[in-house]
């Protein structure tokens, strides 16, 4: 017997279609699977091994069957009747004695376009508070914000990626496409087939960086200051493009003294790149015809991500780089529905179609798409880290976690720990037992992408309509559908009637009508025939906007912003007691806080355990060998990971990826000092230290295994 469901990855932003053909056989007590890539235009059929293995985690025995209440301090199964009962009571008791603002909700970049929305609105309807924000302050905040200030909009990519294939220079900063987004990878190599020279900026030579034709080894933390050398270079060998610079931006005088200003020296010695390399590469860019510029977490999660990220839109600005084929700018998108998820309202400041709750014009729009009166919309909450630390304070009292792992992907992760163990109630909805959800008092089962129709945004922009046909198992419950009950239970079920995904689409078209992410041209229909829909799409006549900026940027005046972008040191620098930068990062076969690649059996055999990254002279002098446990510690805190020597990192640089939590979690010791901007942590530069383990540091941990 044959079963075939068409979905798509659930992991990174490309959104690879694919299929899931099952088959059971009578004389075998497991069905079989086998996964197909089905033709699309960003993945063109390909997958990478995360989407070929999804499918593991998803019929994974460790799924989440029912609601899991827990008493003294142990979980048991009880109904979704009782399980939206304690939770509405626990809601209902701690707002009527602290205030609607003591309930907080914390989303994801997972959920799908349909539950995000909702997400907003239960935040804003149901529970009339001001606290939702989402994870995406930790991914896509510093690009997203630099691309609002400079072009007056904010979509990862402004052209579409069938483009980068012609452009003649291509700008990798910070962006590791060959682990992360794995199946663009053909797009970069047809490009360098067709002559395209290929600048990638990262500490570690990576298989990105193998492809590239000049790679500048940044030192973390230090991406704006190199920015301002290559423009510098560029404006002082006269490759700008002054009749774009006059006709279509602002801000350049500023820009252009205080770039001319710099000693490339001093750049040089400050971002630990020879400055002949920074000529190269800046001719490169200069001279080509045509080029792109890419950034991703390298370049964004610093205490300065927004302004290095606008920092390297003043070298696109400035070479008239954008607006026609093969130019462009591309913030690579992180998680499957980051691009979406970012559009409809789970952020703190936003209403749907990237409105803002705090425009008298915006809230009262949206408050007649949702049937309420202006004025009882809330205003404008908090960012991700600074929620946990109003947890902290036990301002928020009660928080629901829809799709996150917060107590290992936020930075300082003892003291986000240490809050939520404060809180008064914890409800977790995920489709297992994350580091996060053990520690709720109620845990509510999700489906999974194969289970769980609707529309996700991928990297470029396009809108895709994910098939989820397979049943869920057990009582697993659809975010949208958990919301559109518990705002039932809480007395508000009339603004939640939902009974399809397809519904709170329609409505979504509706709230989004007329924003910068308008989504009123698409419909479901259309995305099933189509395979997807670029938005801005005003009406469902249009075809949708492939590429942005041709004629105008999106600020009043139609000019895109430059913005001086000061060289800064790293958010934290080394010094005796801590003498490393520590940087992090991804790993090819996990994704994220790794709960449900961990769960995936041929991809965790891939990566068993967190790792460093050290450079063998580096390692050498810390005495430390290959494969060894190894303790890193910053000034807030330590985890435990085995050594792995590479000539392919700086020396002054380690490297821990993200995916694993507990005594391995990278975040225990990075630095919460957050943008002022955007509220991005300075993920990637904290000072550290190493030291091999001794039996004294293994003893507790061995008694915790045993
Ligand atoms: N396999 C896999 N793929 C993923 C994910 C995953 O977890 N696993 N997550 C998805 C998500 S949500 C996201 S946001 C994206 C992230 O995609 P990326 O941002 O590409 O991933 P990272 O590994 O965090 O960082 C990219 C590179 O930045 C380099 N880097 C570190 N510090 C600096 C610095 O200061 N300056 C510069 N220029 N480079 C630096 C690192 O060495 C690394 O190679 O990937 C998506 N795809
Ligand atoms: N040190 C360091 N920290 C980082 C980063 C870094 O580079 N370095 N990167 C940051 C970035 S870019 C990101 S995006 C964050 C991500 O960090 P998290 O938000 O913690 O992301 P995930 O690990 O994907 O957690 C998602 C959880 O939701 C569950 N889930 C998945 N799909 C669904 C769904 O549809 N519904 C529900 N209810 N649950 C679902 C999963 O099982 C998982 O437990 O981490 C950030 N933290
Ligand atoms: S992880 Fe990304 S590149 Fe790999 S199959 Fe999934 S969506 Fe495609
Ligand atoms: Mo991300």
């Amino acid at each position: 017997m044959q079963a075939s469901y068409d979905t798509q990855c659930p992991f990174c932003s490309v959104q690879c279609k694919m299929r899931v053909i099952e088959e059971r056989h009578p004389d075998r007590q497991r069905p079989t699977y086998k996964i197909e890539g089905l033709p699309n235009a960003a993945s063109e059929g390909r997958l990478c091994v995360k989407g070929i293995n999804a499918y593991q985690h998803a019929l994974s025995r460790e799924r989440l069957l029912r609601p899991l209440l827990k008493s003294g301090g142990v979980f048991r199964e009880i109904t979704w009747e009782e399980a939206l009962g304690v939770l509405a009571d626990r809601i209902s008791d701690i707002q009527a004695e602290h205030g609607p603002d003591a309930v907080g909700v914390y989303g994801g970049g997972s959920l799908t376009n349909e539950s995000a929305y909702l997400l907003g609105k239960f935040a804003r309807v149901a529970l009339k508070t001001r606290y939702v924000d989402y994870n995406g302050r930790f991914c896509m905040s510093a690009a997203a914000s630099a691309g609002v200030k400079t072009f007056g909009l904010d979509r990862g990519l402004t052209n579409p990626l069938s483009e980068v294939m012609h452009a003649e220079c291509i700008v990798l900063a910070g962006t590791n496409i060959a682990d992360c987004q794995p199946t663009l990878m053909p797009y970069f190599t047809k490009a360098k087939e067709n002559g395209a020279c290929i600048v990638v900026i990262d500490p570690r030579t990576t298989k990105t960086a193998e492809m590239a034709d000049i790679h500048l080894k940044v030192k973390p933390g230090t991406d704006a200051a190199l920015a301002n050398g290559l423009l510098k270079v560029v404006v002082e060998e006269k490759l700008t493009n002054p009749s774009f610079i006059a006709s279509r931006t602002s801000g350049y005088e500023d820009v252009q003294s205080y770039v001319t200003s710099l000693e490339l020296t001093d750049i040089a010695a400050l971002t630990g790149v020879d400055e002949d390399d920074i000529r190269r590469a800046a001719r490169a860019f200069g001279r080509a015809g045509s080029g792109m510029i890419f950034t991703a977490r390298g370049v964004e999660q610093h205490r300065d991500g927004h302004m290095a990220v606008r920092a390297f839109l003043n070298l696109i600005l400035a070479t008239g780089k954008i607006g026609k084929p093969g130019c462009g700018y591309g913030a690579v998108t992180g998680q499957g529905n980051g691009q979406g998820g970012r559009e409809h309202g789970q952020k703190a400041d936003q209403l749907p179609g990237y409105r803002l709750i705090e425009n008298p014009e915006d809230r009262a729009y949206v408050a007649g798409v949702w049937g309420i009166d202006p004025a009882d919309l809330p205003g404008k909450g908090v960012s991700a880290y600074e929620m946990m630390e109003l947890v902290h304070k036990r301002d928020i009292r009660a928080l629901l976690v829809m799709s996150s792992n917060p107590v290992v992907s936020n930075p300082n992760a003892a003291f986000v720990e240490e809050g939520l163990r404060s809180l008064d109630f914890l409800a977790v909805a995920d489709m297992f037992l994350s580091e996060t959800a053990m520690m709720a008092d109620l845990v509510l089962p999700a489906t999974a992408f194969l289970e769980n129709e609707g529309t996700l945004t991928n990297l470029e922009g396009r809108v895709l309509l994910r098939g989820g046909d397979r049943p869920a198992p057990g009582e697993a419950r659809h975010d949208w559908r958990l919301l559109s009950d518990l705002a039932a239970r809480l007395g508000k079920g009339a603004y939640f009637p939902y009974t399809s995904a397809e519904q709170i689409f329609e409505e979504l078209r509706v709230a989004s009508k007329g924003g910068a992410a308008d989504y009123y041209g698409i419909t479901y229909e259309r995305l099933r025939r189509e395979g997807g829909v670029y938005w801005p799409c005003p009406d469902p006549e249009q075809p949708g906007t492939a590429r942005l900026f041709e004629r105008r940027f999106a600020h009043p005046d139609g000019r895109a912003a430059f913005a001086v972008a000061v060289n800064n040191e790293p958010g934290e620098k080394e010094d005796a007691d801590y003498p490393l930068v520590m940087t992090n990062g991804r790993m090819l076969p996990h994704y994220l806080t790794g709960v449900q690649t961990r769960r995936s059996p041929a991809l965790l055999a891939r990566e068993l355990e967190n790792v460093m990254e050290i450079h063998p002279r580096t390692a050498e002098r810390h005495r430390i060998g290959d494969g060894e446990l190894v303790r890193v510690a910053s000034r807030r805190g330590s985890m435990i990971v085995r050594s792995r020597l590479t000539a392919d990192i700086r020396e002054d640089t380690v490297f821990v990826p993200m995916h694993w939590g507990g005594v391995q979690n990278v975040n225990n010791a990075t630095n919460p000092l957050l943008d002022p901007f955007c509220k991005m942590p300075d993920f990637k530069t904290s000072a550290v230290r190493i030291r091999t383990l001794n039996a004294a540091d293994l003893a507790p941990l061995e008694a915790q295994e045993g």
